[in-house]
């Protein structure tokens, strides 16, 4: 089906930059750069992230779509610049006399991309995987969701997200315990996140054709977030414990207006919001980059060893968090604007 609000990404881990293109905005959406940072700057913090945030300081510059702070209603282009690019740009070169076999890699990181990409993509450098696969590209899909933000916040809609698990723990004393733990043991560590949003119109999305289902599309979102392995809406992983009579949020008439007390479906009855707050939940994977390797094998000669060890994150729950905000942000304003009868707000 034909979306409104689309946006596609580029850019490698340790290339120039990172660009996104955001079509179908309206016009007249004040664009607010700072807040735009501001997101960017929450991707790059939480306990356990790795050397490379001490090196990125990321902002974005705006290169086409707004004029004097207000969208035009035009493609907008969104740049962030890898700062990493100095220490990269003869092994990340686009000219062919530069090539070099520097940072070159042929042992498969387990739970990566490296293995399939490599050979799809039919590439001895697992480099060449590396690059794109790497989380590195959820800053520039940040980006977006922040302009997203920006238009759900026109209307009056709010979100929020909590960390509800990393490892065994469960409160922030014990996930920063659980997240030494891991580091000194050289491995890495997963997590249990929710994202919510609030003040959400009744009927975004619809019940009529299966791609047009509000709960598939941002579990699609949320799904392909690097790491994310599970994604459930309200109660709904535990939706095999309890029967019907109990799952069902009941409703009662309060001053003319449907009410509910309990929450289970997260928000989402039959594809379409229902006026209750929107609540998914993910579970992200521990990162595959383990400083203690994992066994593997060698694509250059099919040979036994240990993974490759690239620097990285012990834990970046808190950021998966943040990318899912963008993201979930990102399938709303796009309903948001196929409801929308006008391109200008
Ligand atoms: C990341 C940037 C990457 C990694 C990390 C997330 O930068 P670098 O490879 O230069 O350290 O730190 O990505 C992964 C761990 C991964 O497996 O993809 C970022 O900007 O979030």
């Amino acid at each position: 089906m034909l979306e409104k609000f689309r946006f596609l990404t580029a850019g490698e881990s340790h290339g120039k930059c990172l660009t996104a293109i955001i079509d179908g905005l309206p016009a007249n959406l004040e664009i607010d750069i700072e807040f735009i940072n501001s997101e960017l700057k929450r991707r790059q913090q939480g306990y356990g992230r790795g050397g490379r945030m001490k090196i990125e300081s990321d902002t974005v510059e705006i290169t086409s779509g707004v004029r004097f702070g207000k969208t035009l209603g035009s493609p907008l282009t969104l740049v962030i610049y890898n700062k990493d690019f100095e220490n990269w740009s003869k092994i990340m070169s686009v000219n062919s006399e530069d090539e070099t076999s520097e940072k070159s890699f042929t042992a498969y990181r387990p739970g990566h991309a490296d293995y399939a990409g490599s050979i799809k993509y039919n590439q001895k450098d697992l480099r060449n995987i590396l690059e794109r696969s790497s989380a590195r590209g959820t800053a520039a899909e940040v980006a977006v969701g922040a302009v997203a933000k920006l238009l759900l916040k026109h209307y009056g809609i709010t979100w929020n997200s909590n960390i509800i698990q990393i490892g065994q723990g469960k409160t922030e004393e014990e996930f920063h315990s659980e997240i030494d733990k891991a580091k000194e043991a050289g491995d890495t560590l997963g997590g249990k996140f929710e994202v919510i949003f609030e003040n959400l119109p009744v009927g975004l999305g619809s019940h009529v054709q299966w791609d047009r289902k509000l709960d598939g599309k941002i579990a699609q979102a949320v799904m392909s977030i690097p790491a994310v392995k599970s994604v459930s809406f309200g109660n709904g992983q535990h939706g095999y414990k309890i029967p019907g009579s109990e799952f069902h949020d009941q409703m009662y008439a309060e001053n003319g207006k449907t009410i509910r007390k309990t929450n289970n479906a997260g928000g989402v009855e039959g594809g379409m919001t229902n006026g209750e707050p929107l609540v998914v939940k993910a579970v992200m994977k521990p990162i595959p980059t383990l400083k203690t390797p994992l066994n593997t094998v060698d694509s250059s000669d099919m040979t036994e060893t240990t993974a490759h060890f690239e620097r990285s994150d012990t834990c970046a729950v808190e950021a998966c968090a943040v990318v899912a905000e963008a993201r979930i942000a990102c399938v709303l304003a796009n309903e948001i604007m196929l409801n929308n009868p006008c391109d200008f707000v």
